[in-house]
């Protein structure tokens, strides 16, 4: 079939005659590449619109930089836009590609959220289209059209790029050399929508932009904008917003009635083949390319993501070129560098992203793509969160850094390394009418949650519907390093409950504060939350067949929290809190075991008195594999 392929060439003349920017990067791309719009045609005859940036310097050969988006290609134009490559890449000299995926803006084809790898062969057959076909098919024309390339290729992505970029390693076409995926999605029912089965209320919104098909080609949004216009509405208590909205099934009604991928989530409450066909992690194996997986230890969205694409490719492939990165950042915060480091009221350091991108990120992509510098970069580079300085591992989780073991006590006390009784119990009544509140601060509606990932806990622990220990003031350091697994025996009076488990770092009482809050953000004391994860308990033996708890029957529940690598100093203590609710970033569990909560009713909503037992262990640090692997 005569390949039609069109070429937009934008006139030189009126690109090159804006007038000159302020910013002096986007000014530098001006002035040092030409841009081109390409159609390309994929196997199965749909065409994906890719703009290509061309150095203008033609007495060499440059590698090929690529980033597959969901989130408008064109929109790549100026320098500082989301997931533009650094700065630091830019001036290293590459051919910039940015591309649309199937069904999305400019590109053909209908959208399909995580597409679904179809194992095989590349090249696959004509009709057997997915992420990894496309972007073999990609190359493939990249390689034998765009004049100039030196026949490597690298490809980037932050968040759902960040997938995309994983996506492109099964069966990865011989000329891609060098993956990045950071933030990268790996499983929707672990990342983003849904963590470990639960679903994420905050992300109400976000089904405007991944639940509507395009009619045509575009380069203008085409979603709802009702639903993105709820952003615009002054929200300023999301709280008490999303508790008006009452249960699930009224969100369907008002917001979500023709939004196809809300209704596939309404639809598959459990970990079904809809969710497992769309995970990517089981597609990783015999993997060629390098890899650097990049991800922020306070990423609310996608920390599920990286940690389990780097492990994944460790366990599959022996030997892989393969090395994670973990800062101090929020979703994607490596990608912009505003001097001072900081998680909402932390602050971690001075210009960690730059340090990243010139130090890491460079040298990763100019080694295996432009044989520059030589390759000395660790198996992992970790930010200790706690004493904040990076830390390099041949190994991760690390082998020499001990495990420690958590014990809920008397009086609130945790205990470190030593059981306390089997006998104890500790008990609260979990009221879904009045859910824990997941941050302390009154918080608008959000398209995805970020501050309350290292949030100040006092709030919480005043509350008699979260259980708190806490060590005594520490005599001296003590590491957690790895996975970190709360092995919880419950008891329950209804027959169903979820369970949030916390991680906290108390700081002293004359912890100095920091210069970029506010006044009234004090430090002494602070409870900062270091890592925490819900656990829906229906899924306790399996989250594809959900399962009733028995009224009073000692239960347990194995909550999996994602890693850390943070340091508690010599005068802070560690702190445990356990819950039921965590409103409205979480939704509400109705308490009792209905079929499926998207389409409770307002009714079965209800109280349900929760006691947590002596015999619970928190495992951190080192390989906590769950006992019962859920999934
Ligand atoms: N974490 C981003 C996301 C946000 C909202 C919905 C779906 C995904 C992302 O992965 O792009």
């Amino acid at each position: 079939m005569r390949r039609f392929i069109c070429i937009l060439l934008f006139l030189q003349v009126g690109y090159q005659a804006q007038a000159q920017t302020t910013d002096p990067e986007t000014q530098y791309m001006k002035d040092n590449f030409d841009k081109f719009e390409y159609r390309i045609p994929m196997r199965d005859g749909a065409k994906l619109f890719t703009l290509v940036y061309m150095p203008k310097d033609k007495s060499k050969t440059y590698p090929i930089l690529m980033n597959r988006t969901c989130y408008n290609a064109s929109n790549y134009g100026g320098f500082n836009t989301h997931g533009h490559p650094s700065k630091y890449l830019v001036h290293d000299g590459y051919i910039l590609v940015f591309q649309d995926v199937r069904g999305r803006y400019m590109s053909d084809g209908l959208f399909n959220n995580m597409t679904p790898n179809i194992p095989g062969n590349n090249p696959k057959n004509k009709t057997d289209v997915d992420e990894s076909s496309d972007t073999w098919d990609s190359i493939d024309w990249m390689i034998k059209n765009l004049k100039g390339n030196n026949g490597r290729v690298g490809i980037y992505g932050i968040s759902y790029p960040g997938f995309y970029s994983a996506a492109s390693l099964p069966d990865a076409h011989p000329a891609l050399k060098a993956v990045s995926p950071q933030a990268p999605i790996s499983d929707f029912f672990f990342d983003d929508f849904h963590h470990m089965g639960a679903y994420l209320q905050s992300y109400t919104a976000a089904f405007a932009v991944f639940g509507y098909q395009k009619k045509d080609t575009t380069r203008q949004d085409w979603f709802n904008a009702e639903l993105m216009r709820m952003y615009s509405k002054p929200v300023k208590d999301g709280y008490d917003f999303h508790l008006k909205q009452g249960p699930l099934k009224n969100i369907t009604e008002k917001y979500h009635h023709d939004n196809f991928f809300w209704n596939q989530i309404v639809e598959h409450p459990n970990y079904d083949t809809f969710w497992q066909k769309r995970n990517i992690l089981p597609h990783l194996k015999n993997i060629k390319p390098a890899v650097l997986t990049v991800g922020g230890w306070f990423d609310a969205e996608d920390l599920y993501g990286p940690l389990n694409i780097y492990k994944t490719i460790e366990k599959t492939t022996p030997g892989a070129k393969n090395t994670i990165v973990m800062g101090p950042w929020a979703h994607g915060g490596w990608a912009g560098e505003s001097g001072k480091t900081t998680h909402n009221h932390i602050y971690f350091g001075d210009s960690i992203s730059t340090f990243f991108q010139r130090n890491i990120e460079r040298k990763f992509f100019g080694y295996y793509l432009k044989d520059q510098d030589t390759m000395n970069l660790p198996e992992a580079y970790m930010f200790n969160t706690g004493n904040k300085k990076w830390e390099q591992f041949d190994v991760w989780p690390p082998r020499d850094i001990p495990p420690v073991k958590l014990y809920f006590g008397e009086n609130g006390k945790l205990s470190i390394n030593e059981p306390t009784s089997e006998q104890l119990q500790f008990e609260y009544i979990s009221d879904p009418a009045k859910p824990v509140p997941y941050t302390s601060q009154t918080e608008g509606l959000t398209f995805t949650p970020r501050n309350y990932m290292s949030d100040d806990q006092r709030d919480a622990s005043r509350r008699p519907d979260v259980l708190t220990f806490q060590t005594e003031v520490l005599g001296d350091e003590v590491t957690l390093a790895g996975e970190i697994l709360a092995k919880l025996k419950v008891a329950i009076s209804t027959t169903d409950a979820d369970f949030v488990v916390k991680l906290i770092d108390v700081y002293p009482d004359n912890h100095p504060n920091y210069d970029h809050n506010p006044k009234n953000i004090v430090m002494g004391g602070y409870q900062q939350l270091v890592r925490s994860e819900v656990f829906r308990g229906r899924f306790r033996n399996s989250f594809e067949k959900p399962e009733p708890f028995v009224p009073g029957e000692i239960t347990e529940v194995n909550v999996p929290l994602q890693d850390v690598l943070h340091t508690f100093k010599k005068g802070h203590r560690i702190m445990i809190q356990i819950q039921s609710t965590w409103f409205p970033f979480i939704d509400r569990n109705p308490q009792q075991y209905v079929e499926n909560i998207y389409k409770a009713g307002e009714k079965d909503f209800i109280k349900s008195t929760i006691k947590v037992y002596g015999s619970s262990v928190v495992g951190a640090g080192g390989d906590q594999q769950p006992v019962k692997k859920g999934f």
